[in-house]
């Protein structure tokens, strides 16, 4: 399958929509997604056109399905729990436990328990707010978001959470964009990509690196054919020939759907698994050395001299490095890298999108920073039709840390705080993901609470997780389905089930809207329209007042019961607290939202010294031995990160089956593989033996040495230790892997 989206997308949205929440529902709701009166897609971040949304459909197939599967009909309560020991439910595969629909009311797993049972909301809130306040410190607490979370309710709960006295504030962030924004943080002052969706269309070179847009980001799609068809050059850099990137038909418009393939790429480089930052030095030294022949004419030497720090010493670093070396390490020759540096040693426009594929390596802050340089050198950032562009994940995952979701939180915010809310937050950083799994695991932490996600699948080494989410005390997840992590619990676990986006949240008689930050920085509003499935539903935003109040009492200095009167109110306190939400709610209203400031976009560099920085690295490739292999956890066509909507991987050409193992023809040839072999898949890391059981082997067009298979199933291998220098993100793209023949 060469060609992505088209007509064959437009059917499988339908079907997925129908088949789980019915026709009517459906239509209802895919008929308001991403409307400007409707609610923000659940799906990714990528942003709306600020003017010319389509009247039909600003949706795409995964979009749709996400709705789909919130959306659905299905609804589980007393008696499925009833019905179902918890065991029972942990044998079935994650598509299996993600098709039981929503759940309907608080669940309780009381110790010892085999089955969940009723509880009502009051009884919970009691329950967590006396396990919470019968730990020796507030640290022994954990709070976790994920990523869909909005900005009104991620504000409420780190507030909530920093009165109660800890910053163990992990987030979906720290195994995602983590490396961005410490990467971008350090170069350019801001930890947020500097693009507007229209810069897409002027600019003059797009460099995609490390990203599946066809699967994960499908709207990007559209903007990047108005951007080519403007005349923009695409290359693209991943170790697969993505077929979103190859070829994509726009569903959205009649030539789309009458099948015409339009390729998107014009120069695509198949890295190695993490040759990104030997590939990125390589094309920096052919443009150096083009530009000492021709001084001015492929560096903007004004833009380096007025606004950045370390250019001269960056170029003698450049000059050490030996091309040829770093070709190989890249895993590109030399005449495809070549024509790379001819693409853009003419050019000023340049964009570089990048997402998982760079995020999630041991280098990986340094290879973000690698971008920065190339794009530093070219004077691309602050000016129309160029700059940095982290395509995010979840839906409100950047939003959530602008309004206070961060383990480190700054001086600033925390001076904010206690200014507004009259209470001195604990200044001690709090624990990141992986800090919190050792925590636990350490027993050092004892209640563990989640707003939405699924910790356990999604976190690295499954069993050493599961292990560690054993050892609390209380587990508790906020969440609108049934996933792993409410089967593998804590001596005591609770399931508090919420609205989702797509639900109508009324209180008081009004119907409420919350806000979302996309992956350019626009907030806007989200209104959910469906009836609920339940009548016991708690918006998120409610939950944790409630949960506040119970757990802090009369110590509180926040007046909860404000904000469960109206959200209007969370709004007016955001805006008190956080820069740039000025008349929060009266910009909110206007459709399209509002742009959050970004000093990138206005030519400024928030650094300590006020400048952009060259960064100086040096790439070390992971050493393997000879039967050793590099395995990148990727996401099939047919997922939202843990959520499994289905088996297939449409665009890749996998069908029924996710427990594969994407090989090199020649790395099968060397083990004597065949096609559809059965293998086990071993990690040996730190001494401790991680095996995933059972993957087929599919021959797939893959650089040598390099494997693939799909998160979350083989995050069994991923090995805790192993993280990414500075973000501690697990490096889930580059996993050292040995072959099981069964
Ligand atoms: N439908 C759908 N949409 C989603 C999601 C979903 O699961 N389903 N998840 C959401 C979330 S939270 C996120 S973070 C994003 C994720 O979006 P992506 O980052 O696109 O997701 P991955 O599948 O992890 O894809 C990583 C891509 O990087 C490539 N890659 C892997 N290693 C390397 C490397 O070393 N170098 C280079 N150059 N490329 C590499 C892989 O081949 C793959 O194309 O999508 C969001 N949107
Ligand atoms: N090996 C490997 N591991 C990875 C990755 C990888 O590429 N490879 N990617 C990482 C990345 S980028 C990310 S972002 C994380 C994702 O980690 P998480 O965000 O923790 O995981 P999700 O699968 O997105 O969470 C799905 C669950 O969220 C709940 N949910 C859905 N909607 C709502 C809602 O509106 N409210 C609430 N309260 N709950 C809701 C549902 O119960 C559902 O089961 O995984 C990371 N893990
Ligand atoms: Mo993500």
């Amino acid at each position: 399958m060469k060609v992505a989206a088209g007509i064959p997308a437009v059917l499988q949205s339908f079907k997925h929509v129908f088949s789980e929440a019915g026709i009517l529902r459906g239509l209802k709701a895919l008929n308001k997604l991403n409307k400007k009166d409707g609610f923000d897609c659940p799906s990714c971040a990528w942003p709306d056109p600020d003017d010319e949304r389509s009247p039909i459909a600003e949706y795409c197939e995964n979009g749709a399905k996400a709705v789909a599967d919130e959306a659905t009909a299905k609804a589980i309560g007393a008696s499925f729990f009833a019905a179902n020991p918890v065991k029972e439910l942990a044998l079935l595969n994650d598509y299996e436990i993600g098709k039981k629909g929503r759940i309907t009311l608080p669940m309780y797993l009381p110790q010892g328990a085999t089955h969940y049972q009723p509880i009502s909301w009051m009884a919970a809130f009691t329950k967590i707010a006396k396990a919470l306040n019968s730990l020796s410190s507030p640290d022994e607490a954990v709070f976790y978001t994920s990523g869909r979370t909005s900005n009104e309710a991620a504000f409420l709960y780190q507030l909530f959470v920093r009165e109660f006295g800890t910053n163990n504030l992990p987030d979906c962030s720290n195994m995602c964009h983590e490396s961005s924004g410490v990467a971008l943080g350090e170069s350019l002052g801001i930890g947020k990509g500097s693009v507007k969706l229209e810069d897409f269309y002027e600019a003059e070179v797009i460099i995609i690196l490390g990203q599946n847009p066809g699967t994960n980001h499908p709207r990007m799609l559209t903007a990047l054919q108005k951007a080519k068809a403007n005349g923009a050059i695409i290359i693209s850099i991943n170790p697969l020939p993505e077929t979103g990137l190859m070829g994509f038909n726009n569903p959205q418009k009649l030539k789309g759907i009458l099948g015409i393939n339009s390729a998107l790429t014009d120069l695509f480089l198949p890295v190695k698994i993490n040759g990104d930052m030997p590939l990125l030095q390589a094309i920096e030294i052919l443009l150096l050395q083009e530009e000492e022949k021709s001084a001015g004419k492929v560096f903007d030497q004004s833009f380096i001299k007025n606004n950045t720090e370390g250019y001269k010493e960056f170029c003698n670093h450049l000059r050490q490095l030996d091309v040829q070396q770093l070709a190989i390490a890249s895993g590109i020759d030399m005449a495809d890298i070549r024509q790379a540096a001819d693409i853009l040693k003419s050019k000023t426009k340049i964009i570089a999108c990048w997402a998982m594929g760079l995020t999630q390596h041991k280098n990986a802050v340094d290879t973000i920073k690698e971008i920065v340089n190339l794009l530093l050198l070219k004077g691309s950032i602050g000016k129309p039709g160029a700059g940095t562009c982290p395509v995010r994940g979840h839906s409100n995952v950047q939003g959530d840390r602008t309004v206070g979701i961060f383990e480190k939180p700054s001086q600033k915010l925390l001076q904010s705080i206690q200014q507004n809310f009259g209470f001195k937050p604990p200044q001690k950083h709090g624990y990141d993901v992986v800090e919190s799994i050792k925590a636990m695991y350490e027993e050092k932490v004892k209640v563990f609470v989640a707003m939405g996600g699924n910790f356990l699948s999604a976190t690295p080494d499954t069993e050493f997780t599961a292990n560690a989410l054993r050892k609390c005390k209380l587990t508790v997840h906020v969440s609108t389905k049934l996933n792993r992590s409410h089967l593998v619990h804590g001596n005591e676990a609770l399931i508090l089930p919420c609205l989702g986006r797509s639900d109508k949240d009324i209180l008081n008689g009004e119907v409420q809207f919350v806000s979302c930050e996309n992956s350019m920085g626009v907030v806007q509003q989200s209104k959910g329209l469906l009836k609920p499935v339940s009548g016991n539903l708690l918006s998120e935003p409610s939950i944790i007042c409630h949960l506040a109040k119970a757990t802090l009492g009369d110590k509180s200095k926040i007046d909860w019961d404000k904000y469960l009167l109206h959200y209007d109110h969370i709004r007016d306190d955001i805006e008190k607290t956080i820069p740039g939400f000025e008349k929060y709610n009266e910009r909110v209203r206007i459709p399209g939202g509002f742009y959050l400031p970004n000093c990138n976009r206005d030519g400024s560099f928030d650094t300590v010294t006020k400048k952009a920085h060259f960064n100086i690295a040096n790439f070390a490739a992971t050493e393997l031995a000879a039967d050793e292999l590099l395995m990148m956890t990727i996401r099939s066509h047919d997922q939202f990160n843990t959520t499994i909507y289905g088996l297939d991987d449409r665009y890749r050409g996998i069908y029924n089956e996710r427990r594969v193992v994407l090989m090199n023809q020649s790395d099968m040839n060397k083990r004597q593989l065949k096609q559809n072999d059965i293998v086990d898949l071993v990690n040996e890391e730190d001494g401790r033996q991680r095996i995933a059981h059972k993957f087929i082997v599919v021959p797939y067009a893959i650089p040598a040495g390099c494997t693939a298979t799909y998160f979350p199933e083989a995050n069994v291998l991923v090995p805790i230790n192993s993280v990414a220098e500075k973000s501690n993100t697990p490096v889930s793209k580059a996993v050292v892997i040995k072959i099981r023949k069964q």
